[in-house]
């Protein structure tokens, strides 16, 4: 079962707990391979039908190991189909990276399943959850627990519009890791470091460091990394994983792809 509880009452004791699937062994096999992983977050919202594809196919030729998808908003009927032709036609996990609970749609081999950790709304600390869960078991994707904490990236930034909360100041790398103690004993096993789409500014490296000393979370962390330094930079921190969206929007050049990958792989 990928998405289901574990019992045992050897001890007269039952507990019931959310299981390690297959798609998160895999992503920790590639980490343990490949040193970190490189992931290019794809928009959903794309009126192009075949232009997921085409930035899916040459992300993936040219070195990315797995795809996430998602946005603040998502508002494309075709989006399941398009889903599943990404997965006929790449042998890369594609994992839903959603804004809010009504990103929730089939097809997809896992999902985020994200708290906003840095933030003190309700909202995006358990109401999401309650009506994405439901559905998440329904469509039988399997989840992965995130914590998702937003760090300052100089200017505002449409997560931290529309999520209504602040962020983690930048200067402030220990909060980042408070944070993520809190969502490892709340038994979350990943945390997304995260400065927002097209930010000005990166997650400075200080708050991966602090928070791979602290805790034994996989660390995802992206927004504003434009060139391969920033993110060699954020992986020799500490980062598992390396995001990278809005770059691929103003340039489709497979080499600078390959670049990204090569400082992003640091094994294998
Ligand atoms: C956004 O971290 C991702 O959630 C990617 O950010 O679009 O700035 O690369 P960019």
């Amino acid at each position: 079962m990928i998405f289901g509880g574990s019992t045992d009452q050897s001890n007269g004791i039952t507990f019931s707990a959310l299981m390690i699937g297959k798609i998160e062994t895999t992503l920790n096999e590639q980490i343990d391979r490949r040193g970190a992983l490189f992931a290019v977050l794809l928009d959903p919202d794309t009126s192009d039908q075949g232009a997921l594809l085409k930035a899916g196919s040459m992300a993936v030729e040219n070195g990315a190991d797995l795809l996430l998808v998602g946005g603040s908003f998502m508002g494309n009927p075709n989006l399941p189909k398009q889903i599943l032709e990404l997965k006929a036609k790449l042998p890369v996990p594609v994992i839903l990276f959603p804004g809010g609970s009504s990103q929730v749609v089939p097809g997809f081999d896992a999902i985020l399943f994200t708290t906003l950790v840095s933030g003190r709304n309700p909202q995006y600390l358990i109401e999401e959850q309650v009506r994405g869960g439901i559905l998440i078991k329904a469509y039988g994707i399997e989840a992965i627990p995130t914590a998702y904490a937003l760090v300052n990236s100089g200017r505002a930034t449409a997560v931290e519009y529309i999520s209504n909360t602040r962020p983690i100041p930048a200067d402030k790398p220990k909060l980042s890791m408070v944070h993520a103690i809190a969502a490892e004993l709340m038994g979350m096993r990943w945390i997304y470091l995260e400065a927002g789409s097209g930010a000005e500014n990166p997650v400075p490296p200080e708050h991966i460091a602090y928070t791979r000393k602290a805790t034994g979370l996989r660390i995802i962390t992206g927004g504003g990394l434009v060139t391969p330094e920033m993110a060699a930079q954020r992986v020799a921190a500490g980062a598992h994983v390396i995001v990278t969206g809005t770059i691929w929007e103003k340039v489709s050049d497979p080499g600078l792809v390959r670049e990204f990958a090569s400082a992003i792989h640091t094994k294998g």
